[in-house]
């Protein structure tokens, strides 16, 4: 069987790291997808040590060092965990985060569930003294930005079979390959809940590898040992109406849940949870979540009836809309939502002073990835998968990007 391009390599430097003490910088994107890649690859460290604090002495579990100048320990050796904040910094890797980063240098900057397309900005990474490691699975864009190593099974010359990993399989799958026997069954497990959720959240196919960690990892959900999955199963409102949710159902509450947490001091609300050790606080942590949860709910249907309000007598092939007033957040479930509903290629943007960031969905048939290179030259970035993607425009180009689009989806 033909390996994951790269992944072994992937591991060997991450291995290389740890045996060195060079400081690893864990970033993830804020999704569930990426959330999950983020805990397990750094509990997956933390365990081939042993002992991480006599490793890496400054590092305390679900808690992140960053941003203190004051350096309670020095030397700062160690992981950080950064994830992106798509309202405020942008996609991917940013040159904002870049900036923030910078004083880590040098460091193994470890990129999860997002990379693949910042060709800039894995330049400038390099020149700041971060080495980038891309662990990806959204689609290759012609070339590959200038990282060091690059795991993403739609690259060219990529031979596994399976292309369809959220990038919480690719990670478990790196695990494995660094941790061998040291993965115990129990981790083994734990991680495979993670990539279960993963999977479930960024709505991979549930076929081949996906389908195994789904299974194994939703039978061992049942009775997880990971405090911050425990509570969910405790809580009141998932059981009830009437003897509970179905099974099913509890599932996708936990995914919604998780996938949409908000960012505080670069850590996603979900990473708090996933990695926290006590029960109370994991308790009020997920009450929270799934408060919000509900009220985004209705949120979003609040913003689909805007959308349909606007395209009431539009005829065009394509649904372009945006508004200041959307929050990013929620504007990937409005697209979904839309784009179900109305069968159309779908472009949902948060306005922003001077770019718009957008969220697409188009029907199964179409490739929003490529639809969206044809109009590349308007565009600052975009990427993603054929069915989901996102992009950044810069105000000026709005309505050129529109008719590019309409122009490209006349044609296939
Ligand atoms: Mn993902």
């Amino acid at each position: 069987m033909p390996e994951i391009k790269n992944l072994k390599k992937a591991a060997n430097r991450i291995l290389k790291a740890i045996k060195n003490k060079e400081k690893i910088i864990i970033y993830g994107d804020a999704d569930l997808d990426g959330t999950a890649s983020v805990v397990i690859l750094e509990e997956a460290i933390e365990n081939l040590e042993g002992n991480i604090a006599a490793v890496y002495p400054h590092t305390k579990r679900g808690h992140s060092a960053f941003g203190t100048k004051t350096d309670e320990v020095s030397p700062r050796y160690g992981v950080e965990v950064y994830f992106v904040d798509r309202e405020n910094e942008g996609y991917g890797i940013n040159k904002n985060a870049l900036a923030f980063l910078k004083h880590l240098s040098p460091a193994l900057l470890i990129a999860l569930d997002l990379g693949i397309t910042n060709f800039e900005e894995v330049k400038i990474a390099k020149k700041l003294g971060l080495e980038t490691i891309i662990i990806d699975h959204h689609q290759v864009i012609d070339s590959l930005p200038d990282a060091s190593i690059i795991v993403d099974p739609k690259q060219k010359d990529d031979n596994y079979p399976f292309k369809e990993f959220a990038a919480a399989g690719l990670v478990y799958e790196l695990t494995k390959v660094m941790l061998k026997d040291k993965m115990s069954n129990s981790l083994d497990n734990s991680f495979l809940e993670l990539a279960a959720l993963a999977t479930i959240a960024d709505m991979m196919v549930r076929e081949e590898d996906n389908k195994t960690y789904i299974e194994k990892g939703l039978q061992s959900l049942k009775d997880t040992q990971r405090i911050g999955l425990k509570v969910f199963f405790e809580i009141n409102s998932l059981n009830s109406p009437a003897g509970g949710l179905k099974e099913k159902e509890k599932v996708q509450k936990i995914v919604s849940a998780l996938n949409v947490s908000e960012i505080k001091d670069h850590l996603t609300e979900a990473y708090l949870l996933l990695t926290c050790q006590n029960k109370g606080k994991a308790k009020n942590l997920v009450e929270k979540l799934l408060d919000r949860n509900e009220a985004r709910r209705s949120q979003i249907k609040d913003i689909v009836e805007q959308v349909e309000e606007r395209i009431l007598d539009n005829s065009d092939s394509v649904i372009f809309e945006g508004d200041i007033g959307w929050p990013n957040v929620l504007i990937g479930s409005v697209a979904s939502r839309v784009c179900n509903k109305h069968k159309k290629p779908t472009f949902i943007f948060k306005k922003r002073k001077e770019n718009s960031m957008g969220a697409v969905r188009v029907p199964s048939n179409m490739d929003a990835v490529k639809a969206m290179k044809s109009c590349q030259k308007l565009l600052m970035t975009f990427g993603g998968h054929a069915p989901a993607a996102g992009f950044t425009v810069k105000n000026e180009n709005l309505e050129k990007f529109k008719k590019c689009l309409i122009k490209y989806f006349k044609n296939v």
